[in-house]
């Protein structure tokens, strides 16, 4: 097993007692201390998720149908829903890297909810459990159960009973102080009917495209393709790419998952200094955009109390336990 990422200081530490549990839970089976649970798939889930992906295959051929404006603002609203998950659930909510005034924090409410990938307190709480227990069956989605369940899987079946128990050693008052986070997650099933799937069907009727199309295109196959580009940090920045700043844990930097996730793919560095509001050691010279927009919008006055890493304890720390490679992969080698 990976040594614990224990640089995550805003938490507290891991609970030891439920370490050293020697209960035996209802169809729960413990082998040399690790829990063995059978899995149980969630086939709800399964059908939904079979159902939107053939979908997204059958929008892959309504594309040379559509009119430029759609495709347009499909990527439009992909990028945005983005941007929601990566400036808001991730770097603002989930780790409080950079501070966000009460209009930016709406903003990137709105998107995040565009994005349909849980509330922002689901969403920030599940992160936070993966950073603190990373790899370990408390981590939702453990890279340690392969490629698939890291990716989709974990969303396919029930949390290991880890997630839950361990999860709950997690401070949240943040999160429930904060009345944004609050009201989305009070109004989060019908603003996602809306923000995900009924104004992005109906706003390109403006331009004359068909309902068919829009809902095809801008709804269905933009959100399968951010599902995979955010899944893609789970399952390929966890296994494929170098480890510049700790080669002892498996989340490593890889420059495709980077150009699909706004920047979000500097994963070694991000798990060796998670409050860092960059992710990265660089900036929009490797593609970092949700950097930049950070930037921008401290620049503005909307955001303040960024957290970064000095450039001497990130090179001390690359010599201590980096891989000795300098530079992100462009692809896995
Ligand atoms: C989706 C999320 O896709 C994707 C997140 C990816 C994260 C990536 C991170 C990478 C870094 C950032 C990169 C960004 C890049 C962006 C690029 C963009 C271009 N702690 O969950 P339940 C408790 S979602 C403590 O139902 P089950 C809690 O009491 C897609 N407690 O567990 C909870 O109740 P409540 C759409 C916890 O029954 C209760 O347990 N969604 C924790 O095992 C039950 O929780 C879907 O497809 C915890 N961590 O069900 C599936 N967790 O919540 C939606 C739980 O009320 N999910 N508790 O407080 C589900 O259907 C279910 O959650 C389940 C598990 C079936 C997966
Ligand atoms: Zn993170
Ligand atoms: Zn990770």
């Amino acid at each position: 097993m990976a040594p614990r990422n224990d640089v995550f200081q805003n938490f507290e530490e891991e609970d030891s007692a439920s370490d050293s549990s020697t209960t035996v839970l209802d169809d729960v089976v413990q082998t040399e201390n690790v829990l063995r649970v059978p899995v149980k798939i969630v086939w709800r889930n399964v059908v939904l998720m079979g159902a939107l992906h053939l979908a997204a295959l059958y929008s892959l051929f309504l594309i040379p149908s559509c009119r430029w404006q759609t495709l347009l603002f499909g990527i439009v609203l992909m990028r945005l829903g983005g941007l929601g998950i990566t400036a808001g659930a991730h770097r603002l909510w989930a780790h409080r890297s950079y501070k966000a005034r009460f209009p930016l924090r709406v903003f990137l409410a709105l998107i995040q909810t565009l994005a349909f990938q849980n509330d922002i307190f689901e969403w920030s709480r599940d992160h936070r459990v993966h950073h603190k227990y990373s790899e370990t069956d408390a981590d939702p989605h453990n890279a340690k159960r392969g490629f698939f369940f890291a990716h989709v899987g974990w969303l396919l079946s029930r949390k290991h009973p880890d997630v839950i128990r361990k999860g709950r050693s997690i401070d949240l008052s943040d999160l429930h102080a904060d009345p944004v986070v609050r009201f989305q997650r009070r109004v989060y099933k019908p603003a996602v009917l809306l923000l995900c799937f009924i104004i992005p069907t109906l706003l390109p009727t403006y331009w004359d495209e068909s309902v068919w199309n829009s809902f095809y295109i801008c709804a269905l196959l933009r959100y399968t393709l951010s599902l995979h580009a955010t899944w893609c940090v789970n399952s390929v920045a966890h296994m494929f790419g170098n480890k510049p700043y700790d080669r002892y844990i498996n989340p490593t930097e890889n420059m495709m998952v980077v150009l699909g996730a706004l920047g979000e793919g500097f994963h070694n560095f991000h798990h060796t200094f998670p409050s860092d509001y960059a992710a990265a050691e660089f900036g929009i010279q490797r593609c970092n955009t949700t950097k930049m927009l950070i930037d921008i919008w401290c620049f503005l006055g909307l955001a303040y109390d960024r957290k970064s890493t000095s450039i001497d304890v990130v090179k001390k720390r690359k010599i201590r336990t980096g891989d000795g490679t300098n530079h992100t992969a462009l692809l896995y080698t």
